[in-house]
């Protein structure tokens, strides 16, 4: 459990005056990196808004070595950059504790870094890999990604007299992770800053491959009030849209249960991609959005060994 306390004691690594949008939730993320990690820290990040906004020359927000890559191969990166550090501590050259994190947007690890991802993982490296994930390719106008949810109005998937916005659901990034087989590999939101400190810690502390996928709400692409970002992220938790758990050593745990499952409604509302989905003619798209994300939670449920609620009050005499 991290401590507030503490956590606020600690010296800013990762320093304002970036100039990510107002509200935008990487940063943050990247903020609670820095925060939860004791050891220092070689930062990779792949092109995106995270890494656009906090490096803009001659300036960083990032106070730790700090390397850009190109957009595809963020892991593939620090992955070289760790395996150069272990050679260097086998040769008795250095002996100092060091930790390893790549930064990928969704785009670039969903879709087009998931093979250096996939690799790097495979190979064993001692990495944490955080995923910020605000479904879709940001930094270039919102352009569907393999994260992007099902109905969603991106720029390349319009709605319009034919379009519904996108026709796939998301891919289950989380899921592939697992399959590899790593130690650690978890879902978070800053919204839950205890849970998402508490995962970057025990990812930094495994002593292999950790990978973390953050859902990071986008004012822009998702266009909410840049104050609502918090706000959007707890009501992607609270209606399993995204939920929080982590899989250690292939064994599934729920980090956090919603008292009550909000309908998915509450979430989709307060997005400007999902408004057609509140317009006459589609009346189609909100259950089959219903639909999906209770089948995933009701698998999450079973894989982690929790009860499945029963659907109807059940009849009694
Ligand atoms: C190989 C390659 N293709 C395309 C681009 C152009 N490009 C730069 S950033 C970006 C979008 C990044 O999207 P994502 O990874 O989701 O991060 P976000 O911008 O949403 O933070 C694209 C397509 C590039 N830099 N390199």
């Amino acid at each position: 459990m991290a401590n507030l306390k503490e956590l606020s004691r600690k010296p800013e690594r990762f320093t304002g005056g970036h100039r990510a949008c107002a509200g935008c939730s990487a940063p943050i993320v990247a903020r609670m990196l820095m925060m939860a990690a004791d050891e220092p820290l070689v930062v990779g990040c792949a092109t995106g808004c995270l890494e656009v906004t906090s490096t803009l020359f001659p300036y960083t927000s990032w106070n730790t070595p700090f390397i850009h890559s190109a957009f595809e191969n963020s892991a593939a990166t620090i992955s070289g950059v760790e395996a150069a550090y272990q050679s260097l501590k086998r040769q008795g050259k250095y002996d100092k504790e060091v930790r390893f994190v790549a930064f990928g947007g969704d785009g670039g690890t969903y879709d087009i870094g998931l093979q250096s991802l996939s690799g790097a993982m495979e190979r064993g490296h001692r990495m944490l890999y955080i995923c910020y994930n605000n479904e879709a390719y940001m930094n270039t106008g919102v352009q569907r990604s393999g994260a992007t949810m099902f109905g969603a109005e991106t720029t390349t998937t319009p709605v319009g007299r034919k379009g519904y916005g996108k026709k796939q659901f998301e891919k289950d990034l989380t899921a592939i992770l697992v399959a590899h087989g790593i130690p650690y590999v978890a879902q978070g939101s800053p919204s839950f800053w205890n849970d998402l400190i508490t995962k970057m810690q025990k990812a930094l502390a495994t002593d292999g491959p950790s990978f973390i996928n953050v859902l990071a709400p986008c004012r822009l692409g998702w266009a909410f009030p840049p104050e609502e970002t918090i706000e959007l992220g707890r009501l992607a938790v609270n209606t399993c849209a995204w939920p929080l758990y982590e899989v250690v050593n292939g064994e599934y745990k729920i980090t956090y249960k919603p008292r009550e499952k909000m309908p998915v409604e509450a979430y989709l509302k307060k997005q400007t991609k999902y408004r057609h989905l509140f317009r006459p003619g589609n009346e189609w798209m909100l259950p089959e959005f219903q639909k999906h994300v209770d089948e995933k939670w009701e698998r999450l449920l079973t894989l982690a060994g929790e009860p499945i609620p029963a659907k109807e009050p059940v009849a009694t005499g």
